[in-house]
C-alpha cells in the first residue's frame, strides 16, 4: 500500500494522479490540496474520503466546510493547511504538483516530516536545489521524479550502478518549432498554448513555447542525477516519444520510449521499481515509423541559454531567473508583455541581480520576493 497526498489535486498532474489511483487500489489517498477549485475538489473528497483536504483560496475553504459537513473530512485552509496536508498526514508520498515557487514550502516540510516526494513540481528544485538535495538525503526520503523527460533519465538508470557520462534531454520544440525570433515574438496567448504532443498546464505550456520548460529541466535534472550542466544536451525530438536517455562511460546510450501520457511518470513514481498498467495506450512504432533529433535554436528561443547560464552560476540566480520568468509568464498571458519580452524580462532580472553563493532556503525566498516585487 502506498499512502499518497496530493498537492495541487484539481490541476493536470492532479487529476491524473488520481486516474492512476484508480486503476490501481494499492494506491491510497488521504491529503488533498487545491487553490480554488471548490467544486471539482468536493468531487474528489467525496469520492477518495482523505483524512485532510486544504483550499489555498479561505472563501474555497469556507464552502467546502459547509459542503463537506456531513463527512469526516477535515477542511484546512491557506498556506498552512496545504503545509499540513503535506507534512502531517499518513502519507508515505507526496506528489507535488503545484504549478512554480508555491511548491517549494510544502515540499521542503514534507522532507522534513520524512515523506518520500514523487517531484511535479520542478520549480522547487529550479530555485532550491541546493537546499532540497541535501535535506532529502539527511531526512534519507526519496525524491521520485514525475516530469517525463526525468522518469525517462530515472528509468534508463535502473540496473546501471554506473556513472553518468551524459544526459539527452529530449525536447519537443512546442508550437513554434522552426520559426524566426521576430516571427514568435508577438504571438498570440491562443498560438502559444496550442502544444502539438502534450496537454499539460497553462504556466508549463507557455514555458514550453519558449523552450524555457527544458531550461527548466536541465537545472531540474542536474540536481536529480548529480550531472554538471555541460553533461547535458538538449535534443529536439519531435516526436515525443523517446522521452530522454542516459549515455554512460561506455558510450551506451539507454532509453525510455512511449507515447506521451504522463501517467507512466506518475505511476511509475508511485509504484518504484514495479510497472503496471496506468492506462496509457500502446506504443506503435510502425505508426510513429520515424524518430528524428535536432539541435535547438538558442537565438530563437533565448530562455534555454538563460537556464544554462543560471546552474553553471549557481547560487540564487536560478531561483531569480525562475522567478523572474514566472512573473513574465503571468504578464504575458494577461495581455500586458509580448512573448518576445520574457526572455528579455528574465535576462534582465539576471543581470542586475548580485548572486548570493549558497543561500539558506530563506534567502531563496526572499530573492524569489524581491524580483516578483520588482518587476510587478
Ligand atoms: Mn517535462
Amino acid at each position: 500500500m502506498n499512502k499518497i497526498a496530493i498537492i495541487g489535486s484539481t490541476g493536470s498532474i492532479g487529476t491524473q494522479t488520481l486516474e492512476v489511483a484508480d486503476l490501481n487500489p494499492d494506491i491510497n489517498v488521504c491529503a488533498l490540496t487545491a487553490n480554488n477549485n471548490a467544486e471539482l475538489m468536493e468531487r474528489q473528497a467525496r469520492k477518495y474520503n482523505p483524512d485532510k483536504i486544504a483550499m489555498k483560496n479561505e472563501e474555497a475553504a469556507k464552502q467546502l466546510k459547509i459542503a463537506l459537513a456531513d463527512t469526516n473530512i477535515k477542511v484546512l485552509s491557506g498556506e498552512n493547511g496545504i503545509v499540513e496536508c503535506a507534512a502531517d498526514t499518513s502519507a508515505d508520498t507526496v506528489v507535488t504538483s503545484v504549478v512554480g515557487i508555491s511548491g517549494l514550502v510544502p515540499t521542503e516540510q514534507a522532507i522534513k516530516a520524512g515523506k518520500n516526494i514523487a517531484l511535479a513540481n520542478k520549480e522547487t528544485l529550479v530555485a532550491a536545489g541546493s537546499v532540497i538535495m541535501p535535506l532529502a538525503a539527511e531526512k534519507n526520503v526519496k525524491i521520485l521524479p514525475v516530469d517525463s523527460e526525468h522518469s525517462a533519465v530515472f528509468q534508463s538508470l535502473q540496473g546501471h550502478p554506473n556513472k553518468i557520462k551524459k544526459i539527452l534531454l529530449t525536447a519537443s520544440g512546442g508550437p513554434f518549432f522552426g520559426k524566426t525570433k521576430d516571427e514568435i515574438y508577438n504571438a498570440s496567448v491562443e498560438s502559444t498554448l496550442k502544444h502539438p504532443n502534450w496537454n499539460m498546464g497553462i504556466k508549463v505550456t507557455v514555458d514550453s513555447a519558449s523552450m524555457m520548460n527544458k531550461g527548466l529541466e536541465v537545472i531540474e535534472a542536474s540536481w536529480l542525477f548529480g550531472v554538471n550542466p555541460e553533461d547535458i544536451c538538449v535534443l529536439v525530438h519531435r516526436q515525443s516519444i523517446v522521452h530522454s536517455m542516459v549515455q554512460f562511460e561506455d558510450n551506451a546510450v539507454i532509453a525510455q520510449l512511449s507515447v506521451p501520457d504522463m501517467k507512466l511518470p506518475i505511476a511509475y513514481a508511485l509504484q518504484y521499481p514495479n510497472r503496471r498498467y496506468c492506462g496509457m495506450k500502446e506504443l506503435d512504432l510502425f505508426e510513429v515509423q520515424s524518430l528524428t533529433f535536432e539541435k535547438p535554436d538558442l537565438n530563437t528561443f533565448p530562455c534555454l541559454g538563460l537556464a544554462f547560464d543560471a546552474i553553471k552560476t549557481g547560487g540564487s540566480m536560478p531561483c531569480v531567473m525562475n522567478a523572474a520568468n514566472e512573473i513574465a509568464v503571468e504578464k504575458y498571458l494577461h495581455g500586458e508583455i509580448k512573448f518576445g519580452e520574457i526572455s528579455n524580462i528574465t535576462e534582465k532580472a539576471m543581470s542586475e541581480h548580485k548572486v548570493i553563493k549558497n543561500p539558506t532556503l530563506d534567502e531563496l525566498i526572499e530573492t524569489d520576493r524581491e524580483v516578483r516585487k520588482n518587476r510587478r
